[in-house]
């Protein structure tokens, strides 16, 4: 998720009432305002304003209220397409206009006909009833079933914006409140960022890289192992910079060799004309093995950096060799399983020790079951190069990613708002706080098993007994795997609480459905790219907020009041004094490190932005301070050194995790010994959307295929199948059933296919599991289990299944238009 978490530290809250400015907590409008086009009617001057999204910064122009355009900001150097879809975003048919609660649950109270959710029948309430419903419900479950009973660790990709970071406002408000079940981890790196501190001792998937300026001069083969970084570099957790496509352009025009190991022709691949390699989607640890093998065989491995650096590599040579189960993990074992063949394996190890090489590998490949094993392996492989912290060599996680490797400016660090003060220390997301913390991905198995225990990296603890739950900036009805067990779960709800700005499938799924404004109908503040810090943004309100949408602190103050807990929740402070404080806190660092910054009036009502220098950061080399001194600049792990076999983990005692990496065959994929399917199914993450953001808008014209999402499948599977390109197809495995647009192409390996991630959840009949999902959720596909027992990540990547041409009666996509009485 984000390297930035800067949430976690406390904002030097200054009390000082500044600007008669923003909304106090008296003077919260709740009658529902007139409405022009959507718009308020006293609405926001014409002009342009300069906000900020994941997409980027960018100006918006308005015009009698509406916002009527965006263009990216000037110094953006690689602006997203995806803007177009952000403006339509505020207006499109799927837009929450009202408060809505589902009708059975209104009439015959929490819990009633369950069956019922998703059938999209809403009944309109005020505000206040809203207000009312939401609070006496949450006192409600507290009293009756205790503090363990309401989950609040609503996960997903809410907007930037350090104030109206409704995450962390939903566990502000459930703390004042009492308390609440939470989750910690991500999606993103769920199995990485768990076995990466034993490895590497930090959790590597979100920090700094070796720069793009010193892998443009010195890297000689870089190697994107499942990674695409043109798509994926178009968003940030923060504001997008897009820092990343300006080293990736000059790496290309330097003309350095570039491998890119992927079950599909990436756009990267094809920016960089880069070399293709396509294994069997899930086998990399055994490819990676095969190099290993080579390496040791042919005396290319690097003894003084594995007996200087690394640990236990005596204890995994062994297994790598065969000694301890018979099986060399030579070449030809890795060909058989990855279908890379031998000779090219045995090459890959030869140019990689030859070169300067960058292994940068990408998330995909740890979202598997066993995910551990991929960036563990990739680390020791890294390793036995022994070009680790040398300028341009060694491994990065990050090159995909946010745009990782962009040189990080000398910026202070920009505050937000905290949930409260009972998290423990350490990164946002990671903290465990509440009453119980379950692993994030881990969600539908607590609802299904309350009482049962779980491992998670070397603890025990048992899911709590939830009857609630409240999400906001997150979409569990498309993120999660295995729709249709997840339905079956959330029938245990008594209620489900959604604030969101769109008719996600998870709003449809609600009992209380909350408006919440965009950030473009908000004022806010954040920084300008995860790793490059380069600059702070007002991101200012551009038009007010529509229909009777509030913002999420307002919505969150409201509740909070209600539960006689305002004064605290809000400290008494506006919007913009909030601002001003998380500024007012980035100005001191700034004045002690002598970084020039304005007052905090001149930047807000001036140009919005202060940019930040870059200066030590041009240079950085990852683990360059260790490579120089390993007993002074020692890792974060026991033995301070890479870890190439974990003690901690060999005393877990773990079947799914051992204590150094190696291969695990999966319980299903393309080509596996005992897999019923045919076909891989590659859930990637969208070029034209941020997951499931934006699918509801005009965007989703742009890449639908006969109104469904697109299924890439090769020419040769179609061929076999009688599927033609632009054809419907039905795609499916024992878990599931949707619907797909063909998309026939050569530029993905035969026996894989690819459904992107992000499609929202169209069942024919809500609430009934196994039912046909209508555009294309691929989430209806995938498996609900762990990666392992260290990590619990989720296994998103892991499905097969079967496509064929869709024979059954016409459809309707019914999900892209907001329920009937909500329009
Ligand atoms: P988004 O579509 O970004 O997906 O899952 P996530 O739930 O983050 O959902 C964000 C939601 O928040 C949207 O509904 C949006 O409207 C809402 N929202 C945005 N801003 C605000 C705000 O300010 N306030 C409120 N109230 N709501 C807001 C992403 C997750 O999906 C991730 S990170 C990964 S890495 C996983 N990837 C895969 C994958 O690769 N393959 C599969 N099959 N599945 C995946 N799921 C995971
Ligand atoms: P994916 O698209 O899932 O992206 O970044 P991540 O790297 O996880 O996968 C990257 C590549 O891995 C794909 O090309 C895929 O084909 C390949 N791949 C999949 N399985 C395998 C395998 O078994 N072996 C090999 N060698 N390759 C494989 C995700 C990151 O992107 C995250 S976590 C988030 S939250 C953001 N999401 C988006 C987004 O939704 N849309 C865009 N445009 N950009 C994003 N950036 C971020
Ligand atoms: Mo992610």
């Amino acid at each position: 998720m984000s390297i930035a978490s800067k949430e976690e530290f406390r904002a030097e809250l200054s009390r000082r009432s500044f600007l008669n400015y923003g909304v106090a907590l008296g003077a919260l409008g709740l009658a529902p305002s007139l409405l022009v086009n959507g718009a308020r009617a006293a609405g926001m001057p014409d002009g342009e304003i300069l906000t900020g999204c994941h997409w980027g910064a960018f100006r918006a122009k308005v015009e009698g209220g509406r916002m009527v355009s965006v263009k990216p900001w000037e110094k953006d150097p690689a602006p997203s397409h995806q803007l177009a879809g952000v403006l339509d975003s505020v207006y499109s048919p799927t837009r929450i206009k009202y408060p809505m609660v589902r009708r059975a649950w209104l009439e015959k109270g929490p819990g009633a006909d369950v069956e019922s959710r998703g059938t999209g029948d809403f009944v309109r309430v005020s505000w206040d009833k809203a207000i009312e419903l939401v609070a006496k419900e949450l006192q409600r479950v507290e009293k009756t079933y205790g503090p363990a009973a309401t989950f609040a660790g609503s996960y997903g990709w809410k907007s930037p914006g350090r104030l109206h970071n409704c995450q962390s406002l939903l566990r502000r408000m459930m703390n004042l409140k009492g308390n609440f079940v939470n989750s910690s981890g991500d999606y993103s790196t769920g199995a990485a960022q768990i076995i990466m501190p034993h490895v590497v001792g930090t959790l590597e998937m979100y920090e700094q890289q070796t720069v793009w300026p010193v892998v443009v001069e010195k890297t000689e083969l870089m190697v994107f192992w499942g990674a695409d970084p043109v798509v994926t570099n178009q968003i940030s957790w923060v504001i997008g910079d897009h820092g990343g496509y300006e080293g990736m352009k000059a790496l290309k025009a330097k003309g350095t060799k570039v491998i890119c190991i992927d079950p599909v022709r990436t756009e990267t691949a094809e920016f960089f004309g880069a070399e293709w390699l396509a294994p069997r989607p899930q086998t990399d640890v055994a490819l990676m093995l095969g190099i290993a093998h080579t390496l040791v065989v042919e005396k290319l491995h690097d003894e003084k950096f594995l007996k200087t650096y690394t640990t236990g590599f005596d204890k995994f040579l062994p297994y790598l060799m065969g000694e301890t189960d018979k099986t060399p993990k030579s070449a030809e074992w890795a060909a058989a399983i990855c279908e890379i063949p031998a000779d090219t394996i045995k090459d890959l190890a030869r140019r990689f020790a030859k070169n300067r090489t960058m292994l940068a590998g990408g998330f995909a490949l740890q979202r598997q079951q066993y995910g551990e094993q991929r960036h563990w392996m990739l680390v020791t492989l890294a390793s036995m190069l022994g070009q680790i912290g040398l300028p341009g060599g060694g491994f990065g996680f990050s090159y995909h990613y946010a745009n990782g490797g962009t040189p990080s400016a000398d910026a202070p660090v920009l505050t937000g708002i905290t949930d409260g003060g009972k998290a423990k220390e350490g990164a946002a997301w990671m903290t465990e706080a509440g009453a119980a913390t379950i692993p994030c991905a881990r969600v539908v198995d607590m609802l299904l098993n309350p009482g049962k225990e779980f491992d998670f990296n070397g603890t025990k603890a048992k899911y709590p007994d939830v009857k609630m739950a409240y999400w906001v900036g997150g979409n569990p009805f498309v993120h999660h795997q295995d729709r249709n067990r997840m339905v079956e779960a959330w029938k245990k709800f008594e209620t489900f609480i959604v604030q969101d700005f769109q008719w996600t499938p998870t709003a449809r799924f609600a009992d209380i459905v909350l408006p919440a404004t965009t950030s473009y109908e908000r004022n806010d503040i954040d920084s300008v790219g995860d790793y490059a810090g380069s600059a702070i943004l007002a991101m200012k309100k551009v038009i007010d907020p529509v229909f009777e949408s509030k913002t999420d602190y307002d919505i969150f103050a409201l509740i909070a009041d209600k539960l006689g807990k305002g004064k605290e929740f809000t400290e008494g402070k506006t919007e913009l004094e909030w601002i001003k404080s998380f500024y007012d806190a980035a100005l001191t660092q700034a004045k002690a490190k002598k970084i020039p910054m304005p007052e905090f009036d001149a930047f807000w009502n001036g140009a919005g932005v202060v940019e930040f220098p870059v200066t030590t950061g041009k240079s950085f080399v990852r683990y360059a301070k260790f490579r120089e001194d390993p007993l002074l600049e020692p890792l974060g792990t026991p033995s301070g050194k890479i870890e190439i076999y974990s003690k901690n983990i060999e005393k877990m005692g773990y079947d799914d995790c051992g204590p150094h990496p190696m291969w695990m065959e999966p319980k299903e994929r393309l080509g596996g010994p005992t897999t019923k399917y045919k076909l891989a199914i590659a859930t990637s993450h969208p070029k034209s959307r941020l997951h499931s953001q934006l699918c509801g808008t005009k965007l989703r014209e742009t890449y639908q295929i006969a109104g469904h999402e697109p299924c890439l499948i090769n020419v040769k599977d179609a061929e076999a199948r009688g599927i033609k390109d632009g054809d419907v197809v039905r795609v499916f495995n024992d878990r599931g059933q949707i619907l797909a647009g063909a998309k026939l192409t050569d530029k993905i390996r035969p026996g894989v296919v690819r459904v992107n991630e992000g499609g929202w959840y169209d069942p024919i009949e809500p609430g009934k599991p196994g039912s046909l999902c209508r555009y294309g959720d691929v989430n209806v596909l995938t498996m609900d289990v762990g990666t392992s027992k260290l990590g619990q990540g989720n296994c998103a990547h892991s499905a097969v299944g079967e496509v064929e041409k869709y024979a059954g009666p016409a459809v309707t996509v019914g999900v892209f238009t907001a329920p009937k009485g909500a329009e």
